[in-house]
Parts: structure tokens; sequence; C-alpha cells
């Protein structure tokens, strides 16, 4: 019999894992909310739009017993239904109230924090601007705890330059949870050069997961010619990290998971960095470190840039 051919070498990839990366603590409370509530009502609870925005959670979830929908409408009566991680209008409990379903809020708690401050100034007559991006769910939902009117968006730098609001307005900015901690900084200087007496707000509104991500890719994307980002395109903290990267010098991809990883992406490229949006499970992690095993003969090492200990309490309904 003849001998086997011998399978020719794979060349050498150093991958450079950043952390932290993946599930951030509001994520591990929207799941378990989800997964408690399950447990505690029976198949079926409804959750309102997707609890985070990744289909490998939803798809999980989905065969515990959730069911996904859009809107408030398409629960039927006598089911408990979950809101999102993003956070809701202020109509859609009271919706829920008003046709007397059971609802759980998995809202996450910093984003809760920044629905009150945002109560808290319109209350002390101000008008906010909002810095975050046009139709994210978490953006409706804060827009959703003001008066229409209250509060302005802004996106970009050329957005505070075109806003037609008097030099003397009473005036505070807030905002979004998961924006790139650059831009935000640039528009707040841009918002205070215009409107120098506007109100800040008292700690950062970018939250800990979003900033320290970002900044872990930082550190990681100059040593490396590519750069993996886990994450869904409509997952704001994730497409921010790729940006971030991006803006490093480095190339991006955004994946879904290790079977988008197109091997051409791969020539001429000796070190790839990984890292995993807020979304991402780190089985997502697991599985592009596997594949990338088995393109290239893998060095693998961590670059860990902060440490988090952060976690928050279910809503009372789900303590025992
Ligand atoms: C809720 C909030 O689900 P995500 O991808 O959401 P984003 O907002 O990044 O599109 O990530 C987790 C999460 C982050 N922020 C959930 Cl307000
Ligand atoms: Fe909350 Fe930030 Fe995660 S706002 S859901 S801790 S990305």
């Amino acid at each position: 019999m003849n001998a086997p051919f011998p399978s020719p070498a794979k060349p050498p990839l150093r991958l450079i894992i950043a952390a932290p990366r993946g599930f951030c603590a509001g994520v591990d409370r929207a799941i378990e909310i989800v997964e408690r509530a399950i447990e505690k009502y029976g198949p079926p609870v409804y959750v309102r739009h997707e609890i985070v925005h990744n289909r490998f959670v939803v798809d999980g979830l989905k065969a515990k017993g959730a069911i996904f929908v859009e809107e408030l409408d398409e629960v039927p009566d006598g089911v408990p239904v979950i809101f999102s991680a993003h956070g809701v209008p202020k109509s859609v409990p009271a919706a829920a109230t008003a046709r007397g379903l059971e609802w759980l809020d998995a809202t996450c708690p910093l984003v809760s924090k920044v629905h009150r401050q945002a109560e808290r100034q319109i209350g002390e007559g101000r008008h906010i601007l909002f810095i975050g991006h046009a139709g994210h769910p978490e953006v409706i939902g804060t827009f959703g705890q003001v008066p229409e009117g209250a509060m302005s968006l802004v996106e970009t730098v050329e957005d505070v330059a075109a806003l037609d609001l008097p030099a003397d307005a009473d005036l505070a900015y807030m905002s979004q949870t998961t924006l790139s901690v650059d831009d935000t900084a640039a528009i707040i200087a841009a918002i205070q050069a215009r409107y120098p007496h506007v109100s800040a707000p008292k700690a950062e509104d970018i939250c800990y997961a979003t900033s320290n991500r970002q900044a872990a890719v930082k550190k990681v994307a100059p040593e490396c010619q590519l750069m993996f980002v886990i994450g869904a395109p409509n997952s704001s903290n994730s497409l921010r990290l790729a940006e971030v990267a991006q803006r490093a010098g480095v190339c991006s991809q955004l994946i879904q998971r290790a079977s988008d990883i197109d091997p051409a992406w791969l020539e001429g490229v000796d070190t790839v960095g990984l890292t995993a949006g807020a979304s991402a499970p780190e089985s997502l992690v697991n599985e592009v470190v596997d594949r990338l095993k088995d393109l290239r003969e893998v060095t693998s090492e961590q670059i860990v840039t902060a440490t988090e200990t952060i976690s928050f309490k279910l809503p009372k309904q789900l303590i025992a």
C-alpha cells in the first residue's frame, strides 16, 4: 500500500485575543431574566425585540421556549412578556399594564439610569441634546422617556453645527451607552464649544463594558494585520469595535461566526486579533479559535486591559 501523502505544514499564525470581550453584566442579566421567566411561568414566554442583538443567543432561548416579536400587539393575552436589554419607551410597559399582561423589564440598569437622568433634566427645565444613532432601539427607548420635542438627536459633529437652538438655551447632553468613546468626545467638545453652559451628566453615559472593550481593541490592534470582531451587524457596540480597530490602522472584519471567515483574508497575514461584542457568547470565540487552528498553526495569547467584576440584580419578580 502506498504511504499517504504528508499533509503540507500549516503556516504559523499569532493570535491575540482581547480582554475584556463578549458578554457584559447587562447581557448576562437579560439572558438570565428570560431563562428564569421560562422556569417560573413555563413556556412560552414572549420577548419584545431580540433580548440582545445576537441570533445565537436568540436561537438558544427560542429552543428553551421564548418567542420573539417586535411589537407588543403581537403578544397574545395571558402570557408574560419581557422587554429587551436595550430599553423601551414608557408607552410600552404602560400598554402592557393596560392589557393586564405580566411583564418583566430586562433593560440594562445602566440604560435605566440614563432614562431617569433624562427625566430629571427635563423636570429641571432643560432641553436634552442626545448623542446616539437614529433608529437604534436604545435611542427609541430613551426618547420615549420624555415628552415629544424635549430631546434633539445629535449623531455627528456636523449635527451640532446645524442645531437651531438659541445660544442661551438651557441644555443638557446625554448619550447612548454603546457609542465610540472617541467620536462621542469630539461631539461633546463641539456641543461645549457652541453651548459652554451645557449641563454634563454626573458620570459618562457610555457604559463600562463599551469603553473597556474599545480600550482592549486599541491595545491589541497595533500588533495585528487583521482583527476579527464577533458580533451582529445590528449590534451597535460590536460595530464600534470594528471601527476602533480600523481607525487604529488594522483591517477589521465583523463576523457572526467561524464559518464567515474567508481563508483568503489570512493570506500574507501572520498576526490576527480577536474580540467579541457585548452580546456575543464566548462559545463563538472558541469556535473562531478552532477554525483558525484548522487553517493555521496557531500560537495564541491574551491581552488583558481591565478586569470586570460588575453584576446586576434580577428584577424582584424573579428573586425567590
Ligand atoms: C443593551 C444595550 O445587544 P447588543 O449588541 O446591543 P447594542 O446596543 O450594542 O446594539 O449588546 C448588548 C447591549 C448593549 N447595550 C444590550 Cl443598551
Ligand atoms: Fe448594559 Fe453596557 Fe452591556 S449598557 S447591556 S452593560 S454594553
